[in-house]
């Protein structure tokens, strides 16, 4: 029996489960009591340093976990439940942690894309039973912008590089804390998992100090849900947005299933868009939610859902609030969730008073989630000009010139799956979402949906330029040079497609096969 804290933020779903394929139990923590009697105690941390020490001491859990510690009883910590360790944390000053490590939580201090977000490796500086059966150059998922920095580098287990090289895991006797996610890095996640809860002799993993890791570029399957006519869930694909075919919408398969394929064909993410969510109500929708459930028992790795992410009023007058709809999806087994249609009128908004509210759904998912739980999907349609003068929006000269041969082109936003097009642009909406606190971009493009034609690099360096939140590149791939070509044009640091994974075209591991001699990949 292995015993699970759970403080109510994020997604603690995956760990259920990761732990429950494994075939053992979880007895989720009620009340402090069921701290110390935990056998084996895990401790997956999610969202904001503060309001995950705040709501642990509403709880009156720090007193018994501290003394469990202190017993040194065995215990797993994932992500913020390695920060919790520690003294103190730079994302909320005068907040106290368990201070059972001594040393503090920083900030990345990097050039490079904050949060730290996808698969990295390890470098392992001492033997621990957790590494058992693994050679050491697998890698895990990571999804953080602070990390930890212990005063007595005795307690380092392992360290990664972003950047910067920071302490990835750390060992103190029985108590060990990882700043990767195992429930969320695929087989080898899986692998320490189980070494936690049942450990037994094994091969260690080597030792590896000094050298520095890599951060792999990531692959995402997408797939676009939707009810057909005859009311059956499914998985369609559109050709510029256009999703049917002689009048049916196409029908590619079931979510469930072929999310499941992709998760063992390799990809490094998993999309779900409930691409009709703006005109329904996701929680009435509750087959999504369920596409979600049945989904996480058996894909570990990250799972991202959109579509209908807004507030809203129902048919009886009751407003459910985006959080309400966004806590749904993360109790259900979502790591992340994407705003599209909701995204461009928080920024509109936004922009047209120069303030932030604090209500808007970006904002108040991302205050309680974390930044990383909130990607901004962006269906931007080129308009094609004859000159950069006199527009308000983010113009740039384009190689591809429009119909009538204009050099110049923005990208404009647009809502309702395409239907609606609205004056603000792709790169204006992206560095605005990051400032209300977006952690990443998923950037489509209505022009090359379903092309297979390549993904649109000037609108990608358009805005990856423009942010320093990760961009996932989407919409146009037809075979493994396009992810070559995106991955090494733009600063992409994940490239989704859909339309050749669902029809089999070009299978996950031939695209990352052709990528590896050149761009890092988890093969
Ligand atoms: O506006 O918050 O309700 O979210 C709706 C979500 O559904 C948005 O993320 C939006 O992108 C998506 N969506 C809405 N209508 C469509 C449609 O196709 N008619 N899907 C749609 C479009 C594009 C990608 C696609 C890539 C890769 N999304 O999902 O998977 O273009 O395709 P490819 O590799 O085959 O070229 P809200």
């Amino acid at each position: 029996m292995i015993t699970l804290l759970d403080y109510g933020a994020g997604n603690v779903r995956s760990v259920i489960n990761a732990i429950e394929k494994l075939g053992e139990t979880v007895r989720i923590v009620a009340a402090p009591h069921d701290i110390l009697a935990a056998e084996r105690l895990v401790f997956p941390g999610v969202g904001n340093f503060g309001s995950m020490m705040r709501v642990l001491r509403e709880k009156d859990y720090v007193g018994a976990l501290t003394d469990y510690l202190a017993q040194d009883r065995p215990f797993l910590g994932i992500c913020l439940g390695l920060q919790a360790l520690f003294e103190k944390s730079e994302e909320a000053p005068g907040t106290g942690g368990l201070g059972i490590i001594a040393g503090a939580v920083r900030r990345f201090d990097t050039e490079l894309a904050v949060p730290h977000m996808g698969w990295n490796g390890i470098r392992i500086h001492q033997e621990a039973e957790i590494f058992h059966h693994l050679s050491g150059e697998e890698k895990f998922y990571f999804v953080h912008s602070y990390h930890v920095v212990p005063d007595n580098p005795a307690v380092v287990l392992t360290e990664t590089t972003y950047g910067e090289t920071f302490v990835s895991a750390v060992r103190s006797g029985n108590i060990v804390a990882t700043q990767f996610h195992p429930e969320k890095s695929g087989a080898a996640g899986l692998t320490v998992l189980q070494n936690f809860i049942r450990p037994e002799a094994g091969q260690p993993a080597s030792i590896r100090c000094g050298t520095k890791t890599h951060l792999a570029k990531r692959i995402v399957a997408c797939l676009d849900v939707r009810a057909n006519d005859a009311g059956d869930l499914v998985v369609t694909k559109g050709d510029r947005y256009d999703v049917r075919e002689k009048g049916e919408v196409r029908n590619l398969g079931k979510p469930v299933a072929l999310a499941r394929r992709y998760y063992e064909e390799g990809a490094d993410e998993i999309t779900f868009l409930n691409i009709t969510g703006f005109r329904d109500f996701p929680l009435k929708d509750l087959p999504m939610l369920e596409v979600l459930r049945q989904s996480s028992r058996h894909v570990f790795v990250p799972l991202t859902i959109g579509g209908g992410i807004q507030n809203y009023t129902d048919p009886s007058g009751r407003h459910h609030t985006a959080l309400e709809v966004a806590a749904e999806y993360f109790r259900s087994g979502a790591d992340k969730i994407s705003i599209g249609s909701d995204a461009v009128l928080i920024v509109e908004a936004y922009l047209a008073t120069g303030k932030k509210t604090g209500k808007s759904a970006i904002e108040q998912i991302s205050s309680i989630y974390g930044n990383q739980a909130v990607v901004v999907s962006i269906d931007p349609r080129r308009v094609y000009v004859n000159s950069p003068q006199g527009y308000a929006q983010h113009v740039v000269k384009t190689s591809l010139p429009g119909p009538k041969g204009e050099p110049y082109c923005w990208f404009q936003c647009t809502i309702k799956g395409g239907r609606e097009g609205r004056p603000v642009d792709a790169v204006t909406l992206a560095k605005a979402c990051e400032k209300l606190g977006a952690g990443e971009i998923l950037l489509n493009s209505i022009d090359r949906d379903g092309t297979h034609a390549g993904f649109d690099i000037e609108l990608i360096n358009a805005v990856a330029e423009a942010v320093s939140i990760p961009v996932i590149a989407s919409s146009g791939a037809g075979s493994e040079a396009h992810f070559l070509d995106v991955f090494t044009r733009t600063g992409a640091q994940a490239a989704l497609a859909a339309g050749i994974f669902h029809r089999r075209k070009v299978p996950i591991s031939a695209v990352k096969q052709y990528l590896a001699a050149e761009v890092v990949v988890r093969l």
